[in-house]
């Protein structure tokens, strides 16, 4: 009496079911494999562990993603249906235990391992004698000020804002500290000398991305956001905001340039004069 026998499948489905699954999987580490994909070298040392912590996280989830996706390949193909009588499971309580704490140290243990690298250039203090440059997001540009010779930025006034007369950002021409302070579109860092960004937005919300810093901070309106980096390579990064702040996003962005001290130098006394 094998009645039944008229409701089975394709015996191929199953088949190609787990060829597929087993194509997805080669697929996919091929993919994660070509340098194409993978991020220009930090310029950083936390940008190192950065990149530590993300390899570390890729190759944990990685394991569990082909292992599991090899697995459902072989149920589909060993468990399809020959004819055989299906049981029915209430499943495994024993199981489900194990794999839930399993999945929740993972995820902690990842976590508090990648702690350092986040905390590090946020929740620890800058170096005292770490350069300060207040980053202005607005749509859609960045503007870097230099606090200049005396090292004090002068007032800001969101009443003077006028980047058509010069004033981006509003520095009060009231203000002696204001006097020689330096606003200019693009960010130049003297190589390997710590740098404090104090990130602040005009308008809606922006965003601080330079890829070989590893470091992405959002800029938020009525926030003044520290962030404190030092790059050991000399040369020219991008910037992007990544937050999607408007119709002129896509071409928000601006160059960090990373230049020797004498360089640098050279840069200030440029454009105290030009200002
Ligand atoms: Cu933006």
């Amino acid at each position: 009496m094998r009645t039944w026998n008229r409701e089975r499948g394709f015996s191929i489905t199953p088949v190609l079911l787990s060829l597929v699954l087993v194509a997805m999987v080669v697929l996919t580490v091929i993919y994660f494999r070509d340098p194409a994909y993978h991020p220009p070298a930090p310029i950083t040392e936390i940008g190192k562990l950065v990149d530590y912590q993300y390899d570390l996280t890729l190759y944990v989830t990685a394991t569990v993603f082909i292992l599991s996706q090899l697995g459902l390949a072989f149920a589909v193909f060993r468990f399809r249906d020959r004819g055989q009588r299906a049981h029915f499971t209430r499943g495994n309580n024993t199981m489900e235990v194990l794999w839930t704490s399993a999945t929740i140290i993972l995820f902690l243990g990842l976590g508090i391992m990648g702690r350092k690298a986040w905390a590090d250039t946020r929740f620890t203090a800058p170096q005292t004698n770490a350069i300060q440059v207040e980053v202005t997001a607005n749509q859609f540009v960045f503007n870097f000020r230099y606090p200049g010779p005396d090292g004090k930025f002068g007032r800001l006034d969101p009443k003077l804002i006028s980047a058509s007369t010069g004033n981006p950002v509003g520095v009060d021409p009231a203000d002696p500290a204001g006097k020689d302070d330096i606003v200019v579109p693009t960010l130049t860092v003297p190589v390997d000398r710590q740098v404090e960004l104090l990130i602040r937005s005009q308008d809606v919300i922006h965003n601080f991305f330079v890829r070989e810093l590893r470091l992405q901070q959002d800029a938020v309106p009525g926030m003044q956001i520290p962030l404190h980096f030092t790059a050991n390579t000399i040369g020219q990064y991008e910037i992007v905001c990544t937050q999607l702040c408007g119709l002129g996003h896509y071409r928000m962005r601006s160059f960090l340039n990373v230049v020797s001290e004498a360089d640098y130098e050279k840069f200030l006394k440029d454009q105290a004069a030009a200002q």
